[in-house]
Parts: structure tokens; C-alpha cells; sequence
């Protein structure tokens, strides 16, 4: 009967189909900034949206509390190798944040109040895929780890997840953020090791 298969090797081999070529899955949760964890007081947050033709919409932090909350479970994956899988987030979908915002852009940037930004393509942030989130696992989401609120993007390395989060602005043309300008990838799939520019 060797080909049953035990539930137990049965569960290991989908996880590692969940991790990505390079990377070994962690229970902890490392913190990595590039530089010291700023101090946000929610009473000065703001989350603002500026469009290509520099129309904005922001939310102070009542506002955003108001809005509709999902509590998605994903797997994130560093380009410094580490994933981690089931990681239970509170937040608001990008889907939310850009209902009212009219625009025909293809890029965004998000931006932090430590000066870090970020860059992803316009699609790769509706349909479900991204959130600002101000909660992880049960409760309010730490400032080592972007509290009050960071961006979560987790299809794309961890990098594109900008902690302290402060906005989202949308461009016709492509604009290199902090890493990518530092010779990380453009776009940064996991699934294909996009890890650095081609020459790196
Ligand atoms: N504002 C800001 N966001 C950031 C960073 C940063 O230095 N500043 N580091 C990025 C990198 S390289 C990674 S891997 C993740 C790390 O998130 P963590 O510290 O919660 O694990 O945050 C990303 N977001
Ligand atoms: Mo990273």
C-alpha cells in the first residue's frame, strides 16, 4: 500500500509549493528598514491618493477606520530568502481606497513618511490584490513593522510592502522607488526570483 500517501507528507509537499525558488520559510518575523522605525501618531496620520492629473483624495484615521475592513491570509516572501506562509492581516483593499479616484494610469508609487517609496504597476493592485493594513494577527499591527499602517502586496517581494505608509500616487510612466533605483528589480516576482536588475 505504499502509494497511500500520509496526510502528513501529503501537507508538506503543498507547502512547498507555496515557497518560492530560494527562499526557506520562517515562523518568525523578521524586521528589516533601511532606516530607524519612525514614531506615527494616528492623531496626524493621513492617507492620501494623488492621481496623474494631481487630483487627491486622502482619509485621516477616523475616516480610514470607517471604511469597509478585509482580514486577508497570505504568504510573504523577502528577497533576503525568507517566506512566510497563513500571516492573517486588517486592512483596506487598494480596490476601496481607488473607487472614487478616476484615472487611466498604468503605475503607481507608494509613498512612506521615512522618504522610502516603492513602485508596482497600476493592475497589480486592484482585484484583491493589495491592502493598507493596521492590523496583524489579532491586533494593531506594531511600528517595527510599519504600525500604524503599511501597504501589503504580497504576490511581489516584501520590499514593494512600504511600511508607515503614507499614500499612493499614479503615473503614466514608470518611476523607479527606493530599492529599485538601488539595482532591485523592477517588478520583483517571487515566483521567477526577481530579485535584482539584469547586471546584478
Ligand atoms: N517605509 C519602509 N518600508 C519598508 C522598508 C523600509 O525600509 N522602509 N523595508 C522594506 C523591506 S526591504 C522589507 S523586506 C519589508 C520588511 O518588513 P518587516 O520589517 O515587517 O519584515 O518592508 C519593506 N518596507
Ligand atoms: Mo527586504
Amino acid at each position: 500500500m505504499g502509494e497511500l500517501t500520509p496526510g502528513f507528507r501529503g501537507h508538506r509537499r503543498i507547502e512547498s509549493d507555496r515557497v518560492p525558488p530560494g527562499q526557506y520559510l520562517t515562523e518568525g518575523f523578521p524586521v528589516l528598514s533601511a532606516g530607524p522605525t519612525p514614531v506615527v501618531d494616528t492623531g496626524e496620520w493621513s492617507f492620501t491618493v494623488v492621481n496623474e492629473v494631481g487630483e487627491r483624495v486622502s482619509w485621516d484615521w477616523a475616516a480610514f477606520a470607517a471604511l469597509p475592513h478585509e482580514t486577508p491570509t497570505v504568504d510573504i516572501h523577502c528577497v533576503t530568502r525568507w517566506s512566510k506562509l497563513d500571516t492573517t492581516w486588517r486592512g483596506v483593499s487598494v480596490d476601496t481606497l481607488l473607487a472614487d479616484v478616476a484615472t487611466a494610469a498604468d503605475f503607481a508609487v507608494v509613498h512612506s513618511v521615512d522618504g522610502y517609496t516603492t513602485n508596482v504597476p497600476l493592475q497589480d493592485l486592484t482585484d484583491g490584490q493589495a491592502w493598507v493594513v493596521t492590523g496583524y494577527e489579532g491586533a494593531p499591527l506594531v511600528a517595527e513593522h510599519g504600525g500604524p499602517a503599511r501597504f501589503l502586496v504580497p504576490h511581489l517581494y516584501f520590499w514593494k510592502s512600504a511600511k508607515w505608509v503614507s499614500g499612493i500616487t499614479l503615473h503614466d510612466e514608470d518611476q523607479p522607488g527606493f530599492w529599485e533605483r538601488a539595482g532591485y528589480h523592477d517588478y520583483g516576482d517571487p515566483w521567477l526570483e526577481q530579485r535584482y536588475q539584469s547586471g546584478w
